[in-house]
């Protein structure tokens, strides 16, 4: 590592919660077991050609049968908190009505099982697995889907809130909207830019609601937010044209989603531009989404640099690699300075009581040594520099108590199936052994000195 990055004094603070993240769908694994029904992920995982090598979640990393070994595995990294999804149809296999018990044993295992080791457990209810029988019935574009995520967010709380503290309602709701409902890469692969605007709309809607719900069913210690994937966006150029790209880029992907919920409005510039698209919204929704949380989740990954393209006809413009980055597997450019300015920005812009930052991490070819570890140092400067840029947030104010590692074993990478690796935790596809990687040792090693060790020390 380059010696620059050996910094050895630097302290977060005492009660910062340290963890890692992983979601339902992406590890569990047990698709059709012990009553679970189909999710709309299931379903787009079995159509051929929507998957990377066609790989499915049904077995993923079996983590449903091998929780005891996963939570001991994570007690070993010395982890502080882990973040995880509930799925919806393991809970509710029609979506709503007859409850699953044997689905809400399994998270009742798993919460006690971190409890038992000291893990402090962070339940996210949505992670993009609608049961498939609501998106039959119209899914995320129906406005029924809201009242029934509240009624299945109710049975959560009541199952789990004595004893999960950390909520969040729905996991970036720019993706699920525009990932699976206009660009069609990711289920349920619609591509009509009208019921991606009304999807968003809804998702928010539920969020509001959801943390209603919690509110009045209330265990007081329980903190309740949302997860948004947030992404710092540069113009292309000095030009003008670029600039306001830049600037509905931000509309779109940022603000479509912060204002309503801290400033109780649709951005005005991103309403016109999407003039007869915009969703239909009923006297009271801003209101609710706008309902106080407890504390913001962002999920960080990297930047746009964007320019003007009018040809692409949502939004008007693409973004263009920049020359002498580092780029992830997935494509993704290394740009840890974006995490400390999304943080100063929210903290000026919209105040969130609190921040967590519920997702961070890459993907980066894993390769076993000579010795068999898996030597992932790409992985140890990408955590490193942007655990720095965190650190810099927070001498300056920002809010910010938790940070959760994306993610904590290798996992079902969505479209890419299991071809994208981001795991602290190596998984062997063809045994699902697990193995700790390098950046596993180290981010242990870093939680229980709170501090940067360089390696070559
Ligand atoms: C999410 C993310 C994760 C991805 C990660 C890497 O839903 O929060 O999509 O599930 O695995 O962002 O791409």
């Amino acid at each position: 590592m380059k010696a620059e990055r050996l910094v050895t004094s630097l302290r977060f603070p005492e009660d910062f919660l340290w963890g890692s993240a992983a979601s339902a769908y992406q590890i569990e694994g047990a698709h059709n077991e012990d009553g679970k029904g189909d999710s709309i992920w299931d379903q787009f995982s079995h159509t051929p050609g929507n998957v990377a090598n066609n790989d499915t979640g049904d077995v993923a990393c079996d983590h449903y049968h091998r929780y005891r070994e996963d939570v001991e595995l994570m007690a070993f990294l010395s982890l502080q908190a882990y973040r995880f999804s509930i799925s919806w149809p393991r809970v509710l296999p029609q979506g709503k009505g007859e409850v699953n018990q044997a689905g809400l044993d399994f998270y009742h295992r798993l919460v006690d099982e971190l409890l038992d080791a000291g893990i402090a457990p962070m339940a996210t209810l949505y992670m993009w697995d609608l049961p498939q029988t609501l998106q039959d019935e119209g899914g995320w574009a129906n406005r029924d889907t809201v009242k029934n995520f509240q009624d299945y967010a109710s049975i959560v709380y009541q199952a789990f809130g004595d004893r999960v503290h950390l909520w969040s309602t729905i996991n970036e709701p720019w993706v699920i909207s525009f990932g699976g409902h206009y660009y069609g890469l990711l289920a349920p692969g619609m591509k009509d830019a009208e019921t991606a605007l009304q999807v968003s709309h809804h998702l928010l809607l539920a969020h509001g609601q959801a943390v209603q719900t919690l509110r009045e069913m209330g265990d007081k210690r329980c903190k309740i937010g949302i997860v948004l994937n947030l992404t710092p966006i540069h113009p292309a150029s000095e030009g003008a044209e670029d600039h306001e790209a830049a600037s509905r880029a931000d509309g779109y992907m940022n603000r479509w989603f912060l204002d309503p919920i801290f400033a109780g409005n649709y951005p005005e510039d991103m309403l016109t531009w999407f003039g007869d698209k915009v969703p239909a919204i009923e006297p009271g929704d801003i209101e609710t989404i706008s309902t106080g949380i407890d504390y913001l989740g962002v999920n960080y990954y990297t930047r746009l640099v964007v320019e003007a393209f009018p040809s692409e006809t949502l939004i008007g413009l693409r973004p263009i690699p920049v020359e002498g980055s580092e780029y992830t597997e997935t494509n993704w450019e290394v740009f840890p300075q974006g995490l400390y300015e999304i943080l100063i920005r929210l903290m000026n812009e919209y105040q969130p009581p609190a921040i967590y930052i519920t997702e961070n991490g890459a993907n980066f070819p894993d390769e076993a040594d000579e010795t068999g570890q898996i030597n992932d140092v790409k992985r140890i400067e990408f955590l490193q520099d942007h655990f720095l840029q965190a650190h810099r947030a927070i001498e300056e104010g920002v809010p910010l108590l938790g940070y959760f590692v994306w993610s904590v074993m290798d996992l079902f990478e969505w479209d890419s199936g299991y071809s994208h690796r981001y795991g602290l935790i190596y998984v062997n596809r063809e045994t699902l052994e697990r193995k700790v990687k390098r950046s596993g040792l180290w981010y242990k090693q870093f939680i229980q000195q709170q501090m940067f060790m360089g390696e070559a020390q």
